[in-house]
């Protein structure tokens, strides 16, 4: 709409119509459009195998968006899955596609600055696709930050919180492992608060595997538990029961539907935390309606986007649930984006588990993020407030210069 009125002035003082009513001084704004969107697959290796219930990953795939505006403003995105496919219906690939084909004909040559119109405009162009979505709005969002000099957290409603506590997630499979790297992150002051991934072995082992940590740790360490929906009711009757004796303070989606979340919800001196359950605000308020969980863990894909993690994070906050900032195992761009909205919700009483970036061996920004104290800083810069190593990304892109090298 903006461009057809700059064309019409600009078509009135071509033909020296309209003199009467032209403004005085010459328009010197023209709003910024989107020129076009790039995006590159970015793989990376963990630093161990991270096994989970669903998947064991040796390696994470970042689908990196850049959203590059006619006032030479580039904004970066991120979309990332936990083992391709074994976790949700969005693949790293399958955004990419969804990107490139169906997204950036529906923004190019829009209004770069009206970021929740653009994101309403995909919205009725494209059905789910949520990671993709949320990678799109992250990179408008950081776009429009630097345009106007603040952070994304402050387009967001402004930040209440500089710094975010971060839990450390165990899952080499192996307990010994898991208590030494526990104790490691202690030492290093960068985490003491530590989620076990249990699910994928027989219930008695996985208890097991969950005292002789908390044994181990004591009142240094905090223990909770993801079962990423592996269980029965009737098996998470029994596991939820002996996790409390064991110490352990909260599990996350033991079992799939929400129905089943709230029939354990309370029953137990352990709190529940909903996850795979939570796909946005529409989600978020029928488990709200049905007391299905003390604990939401918000993620920015799983919610769609920035704007609407915020919004499920008002459901839970009027629900009287809990919140805590979860990760698809983000890097560093994906991680920045959810530090910038979590570090704006009024309650965070779980705190975050942004540690995507450290369970990377390659660092791919110019400056490094601070994990300190046991906690991380969100930046302070303009949009995201961080910058891409851009050698490093052309490195490890897929097809890109490590590919060409080893290729010989
Ligand atoms: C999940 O299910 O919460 C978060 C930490 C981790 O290791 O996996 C993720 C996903
Ligand atoms: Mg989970």
């Amino acid at each position: 709409m903006q461009m057809v009125l700059d064309g019409l002035f600009l078509l009135s003082q071509d033909r020296g119509m309209n003199k009467r009513f032209a403004p005085t001084a010459p328009r010197t704004h023209i709003a910024p459009v989107v020129e076009r969107i790039e995006t590159v697959l970015v793989d990376l290796p963990t630093i161990r195998p991270h096994k989970l219930s669903v998947a064991t990953m040796d390696g994470q795939t970042l689908m990196l968006v850049k959203v590059h505006c006619s006032d030479g403003i580039v904004g970066i995105g991120e979309g990332t899955t936990i083992g391709g496919l074994a976790y949700g219906g969005e693949s790293p690939e399958g955004m990419k596609l969804a990107t490139d084909t169906y997204f950036e004909p529906v923004i190019m040559g829009q209004d770069a600055t009206r970021v929740q119109a653009l994101m309403a405009r995909i919205g009725k162009m494209v059905k789910e696709n949520r990671f993709a979505k949320n990678a799109v709005e992250t990179a408008l969002l950081d776009a429009h930050g630097k345009r106007l000099g603040l952070p994304v957290s402050e387009l967001l409603g402004g930040r209440r919180r500089d710094r975010l506590p971060v839990a450390w997630t165990l899952a080499s499979g192996d307990t010994g492992k898991d208590i030494a790297e526990a104790e490691r992150m202690l030492d290093l002051r960068r985490h003491r608060i530590f989620k076990l991934k249990i699910g994928a072995k027989r219930l008695k082992e996985d208890i097991a595997h969950v005292a002789a940590i908390k044994r181990a740790l004591g009142e240094r360490g905090a223990v909770r538990v993801d079962v990423n929906m592996a269980w029965s009711e009737t098996e998470a009757a029994y596991g939820m029961a002996a996790l409390a004796d064991a110490g352990c303070e909260l599990v996350e989606q033991p079992v799939n539907s929400p129905a089943a979340l709230a029939r354990l919800v309370r029953r137990f001196p352990v709190a529940l935390m909903a996850d795979e359950a939570l796909t946005g605000p529409e989600s978020a308020f029928e488990i709200a309606k049905i007391a299905g969980a003390d604990v939401f863990a918000v993620k920015i894909e799983q919610s769609g986007g920035l704007y609407n993690a915020q919004r499920v994070a008002a459901i839970a906050d009027a629900a009287g649930i809990g919140l805590y900032g979860g990760t698809m195992l983000e890097g560093a761009v994906g991680t920045i984006a959810s530090a910038q909205v979590f570090s704006t919700f009024a309650n965070l009483q779980w705190g975050t588990e942004l540690f995507g970036p450290l369970l990377l061996t390659e660092e791919i920004l110019a400056r490094p993020l601070d994990y300190s104290d046991f906690e991380l800083t969100v930046p302070a810069g303009p949009g995201l407030g961080i910058e891409l190593d851009e050698e490093r990304i052309a490195f490890f892109a897929r097809n890109g210069l490590r590919k060409t090298i080893s290729a010989g």
